[in-house]
C-alpha cells in the first residue's frame, strides 16, 4: 500500500526502478547531495514557517540580554544619552544632587542591570559605566581597567561553557558594544582616543559619537565593521550607517512642546533642538542602530568574532586549569583531542543560545 506523498519507495534509488522526482535546484558537497524544494513542489501546507512564531515565543518567553558599556569624559552626557536611548532612567547622572547617587570619579566599572518590557518582550538591559575615564591629568594606560573588564566578562563565559554540567542558557555579561563618547572640541582625535579606540577596537563594538573625520586614517576598527557584513544587501545598510559615523547627537531628559507636541528636545539660544528630528541631529540613526536594526547582529559579532577569537586564543593557552572544570589536565593526552573540538565546535553549539 502507498503511503501517499510519502511513499517510501520515492526514496529508492533510480537503479530499483524507481524514479526520483525532478528537482528544481541541486546542490550538493563532497560528502552529502541536497536538493531544493519550493513551496510550490511540496504537497499540501507542511508548515515550516510556523518554526518562526515558536521562536519569538521561546524568545518573549525567556526575554534577552544586552550589554552596552559607555565610555567618555566625566561630564560628556553619557549617562544622558543611554537615558535618551531607552526612554528611561537606566543610567544614573553622576551630578545628582542625592549625595547617595553620585559616583565617584575614578576609572571605576560600574554595571547596572534593568528589566526592560515593552509589548511583552523583556530585555535585561545592563549599562556599563566607567566614570572617571580621562579625568585624570596623567592618563597612560587609563583604558586597561576596561579592557580587562570585556576580556574578564569572555572568561567568566569560557568558564561557564567549558563545565561539563553547563548551563542550559549561560549568563551572558560580555558587552555587546561600547558607545565611545568624543568630546565636541573641534580638534583632531586626541592620543586618548586613539589609544583606546585601537586597543578597544579588536576585542568589543565600538560606536562612536560626536563629529571626528580621521578615524579610518589611524586603522581604527568600528561598528559595522566592512569585513562582517554578510551579503550586498547588508552592505548597502551599512554603508549608510558607516557614513554617519561617528554619529553628532544630542542627549536630553527633557520634553518641550513643539507645534502641539510633546517632543525630547534641548533648549537652545537658537531654538529647540529635537533629539528625534533627523533634521536636527543623528540621535535617531544612532537609536536605530544599537536597537532597531542591529541589536542582534552587535550579539552576534560579540558572540561569533569578538568571543571567538579570545576562546580560541585562551583554549591554547597552557594555564586553562581544565581539571577544575571537569576536564582532561593540560598535556594529557585527552587533552589535544578535547581541545581542538572546543575550539572548532561550540560555535554552532551556542549560535542558537546567541539568538536570545
Ligand atoms: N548641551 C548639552 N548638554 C548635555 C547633553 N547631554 C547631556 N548634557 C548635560 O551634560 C551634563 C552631564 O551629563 P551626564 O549625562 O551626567 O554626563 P556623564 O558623561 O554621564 O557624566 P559622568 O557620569 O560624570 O561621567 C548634564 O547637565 C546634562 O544635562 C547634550 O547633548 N548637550
Ligand atoms: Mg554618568
Amino acid at each position: 500500500m502507498s503511503d501517499g506523498p510519502w511513499d517510501s519507495s520515492r526514496a529508492q534509488h533510480p537503479e530499483n526502478g524507481v524514479h526520483l522526482e525532478p528537482q528544481p535546484a541541486h546542490c550538493s558537497s563532497p560528502d552529502q547531495d541536497m536538493s531544493y524544494i519550493s513551496g510550490a513542489d511540496l504537497f499540501g501546507y507542511v508548515g515550516i514557517e510556523a518554526v518562526l512564531d515558536q521562536m519569538r515565543h521561546k524568545t518573549m518567553k525567556a526575554g534577552f540580554e544586552f550589554n552596552i558599556m559607555v565610555v567618555g569624559q566625566s561630564g560628556l552626557g553619557k549617562s544622558t544619552l543611554v537615558n535618551t536611548l531607552f526612554k528611561s532612567r537606566v543610567s544614573r547622572k553622576s551630578c545628582s544632587s542625592l549625595h547617595q547617587e553620585r559616583i565617584p570619579k575614578t576609572v571605576r566599572i560600574h554595571a547596572v542591570s534593568h528589566m526592560i518590557e515593552e509589548k511583552g518582550v523583556k530585555m535585561k538591559l545592563t549599562v556599563v559605566d566607567t566614570p572617571g575615564f580621562g579625568d585624570h591629568i596623567n592618563n597612560n594606560n587609563c583604558w586597561e581597567p576596561i579592557v580587562s573588564y570585556v576580556n574578564e566578562q569572555y572568561e567568566k563565559y569560557l568558564r561557564e561553557e567549558l563545565n561539563v554540567m553547563r548551563k542550559r542558557r549561560i549568563p551572558d555579561t560580555r558587552v555587546h558594544c561600547c558607545v565611545y563618547f568624543l568630546p565636541p572640541t573641534g580638534h583632531r582625535l586626541r592620543a586618548i582616543d586613539l589609544e583606546f579606540m585601537k586597543h578597544l577596537g579588536s576585542i568589543v563594538s565600538i560606536v562612536p559619537v560626536i563629529i571626528r573625520q580621521d578615524l579610518a586614517a589611524n586603522g581604527i576598527q568600528v561598528y559595522p565593521q566592512k569585513q562582517y557584513d554578510e551579503d550586498p544587501e547588508e552592505s548597502i545598510l551599512n554603508n549608510s550607517i558607516r557614513e554617519c559615523i561617528p554619529f553628532a547627537v544630542v542627549g536630553t531628559d527633557r520634553e518641550h512642546q513643539v507645534n502641539g507636541n510633546k517632543v525630547l528636545g534641548r533648549k537652545t539660544k537658537w531654538g529647540i533642538i529635537e533629539v528625534e528630528n533627523a533634521a536636527h541631529c543623528e540621535f535617531s540613526h544612532l537609536r536605530d542602530l544599537l536597537i532597531r536594526s542591529h541589536l542582534q547582529d552587535l550579539k552576534d559579532v560579540t558572540h561569533n568574532i569578538l568571543y571567538e577569537t579570545y576562546r580560541v586564543r585562551r583554549l591554547n593557552q597552557a594555564n586553562v586549569d581544565f581539571s577544575e572544570l571537569g576536564l582532561p589536565p593540560s598535556g594529557s593526552p585527552l587533552y589535544s583531542s578535547v581541545c581542538s573540538t572546543l575550539c572548532s565546535g561550540t560555535q554552532d553549539t551556542c549560535e542558537g543560545e546567541s539568538q536570545l
